[in-house]
């Protein structure tokens, strides 16, 4: 059965490639909503009406797991999905988190996303929910997802707008780690490091989320050959359909492989 990938658009790709590195054997299915994105400014309701039906399209093609490769999907649907749905499904906000509070040393962490996941305010929720003492600072960037959608990642346009983006960031917090709280902004990594400067630790939640998934499908693995019942195997070294003939009256369930075999005197 395959793992299913959701994303506003290119955006869960970055997640998609992680998956695919630490999961090598298994096949995913990734849908894009490229023509309704962004999904950032969107109203919450219209982005859970688009994030279920790209679910229930994943869920006609018989997938074992979901992920959410998409912050401002997570923010909004995270919770509803996990509790109505029977597979694991995983979003790309709390290994994002975890993984900054790992990195971070002075507790100060940036977050930029869409206008959604800043709004939501599921970072911070999420970090103090690990670590009350987290301080976070949140930075919208509306300008990312259209420029990277339309395949602006590079060169003099790319470069004003991240920096006009990240000024109110730059310099003026005492942040140590910054959260790519949107799976897209991983594309223009490069551009934005250069601008927060190399002190900076920046985060991708793809590696965390990979890493994620590959720990419940281990779980799951373990569970389902601990539960699968054994098929057991008789053998007799006499008339077989007299074995069976007792082995049927005896036992409640009939007997599914029955040898003969024959051994040395
Ligand atoms: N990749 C989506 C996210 O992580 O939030 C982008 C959202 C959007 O469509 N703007």
């Amino acid at each position: 059965q395959p793992i299913g990938v959701i994303d506003s658009g290119v955006g869960g790709l970055t997640v998609a490639v992680e998956l695919m590195r630490q999961l090598p054997n298994e096949k995913l299915i990734y849908l894009g909503d490229t023509i309704r994105c962004p999904y950032g400014p969107r109203p919450k309701e219209q982005v859970k009406r688009y994030t279920w039906q790209m679910v229930h399209y994943l869920l006609e093609k018989n997938i074992k797991m979901l992920i959410v490769a998409c912050n401002t999907a997570t923010a909004y649907t995270l919770r509803e999905l996990q509790s109505t749905l029977s597979i694991p499904v995983i979003g790309v906000i709390e290994p994002g988190a975890r993984a900054a509070i790992k990195n971070s040393k002075n507790k100060q962490i940036g977050v930029i996303g869409t206008e959604g996941t800043i709004k939501s305010e599921a970072y911070p929720h999420t970090l103090r929910t690990i670590d009350q003492s987290i301080v976070v600072d949140g930075l919208a960037c509306p300008s990312f997802v259209p420029m990277i959608e339309s395949g602006v990642l590079s060169g003099p346009e790319a470069e004003e707008i991240v920096s006009k983006t990240l000024k109110p960031f730059k310099n003026q917090k005492n942040i140590d780690t910054l959260i790519l709280g949107c799976t897209h902004y991983p594309i223009i990594k490069d551009l934005i490091q250069k601008e927060m400067g190399s002190h900076i630790q920046v985060i991708s939640s793809g590696e965390e989320t990979a890493r994620e998934a590959s720990l419940i499908l281990a779980y799951h693995r373990s569970l389902e050959q601990g539960n699968r019942s054994p098929v057991h195997e008789f053998y007799t070294t006499g008339d077989t359909e007299k074995f069976r003939h007792v082995a049927n009256r005896w036992f409640e369930e009939p007997i599914q492989v029955l040898n003969y075999v024959s051994l040395d005197p």
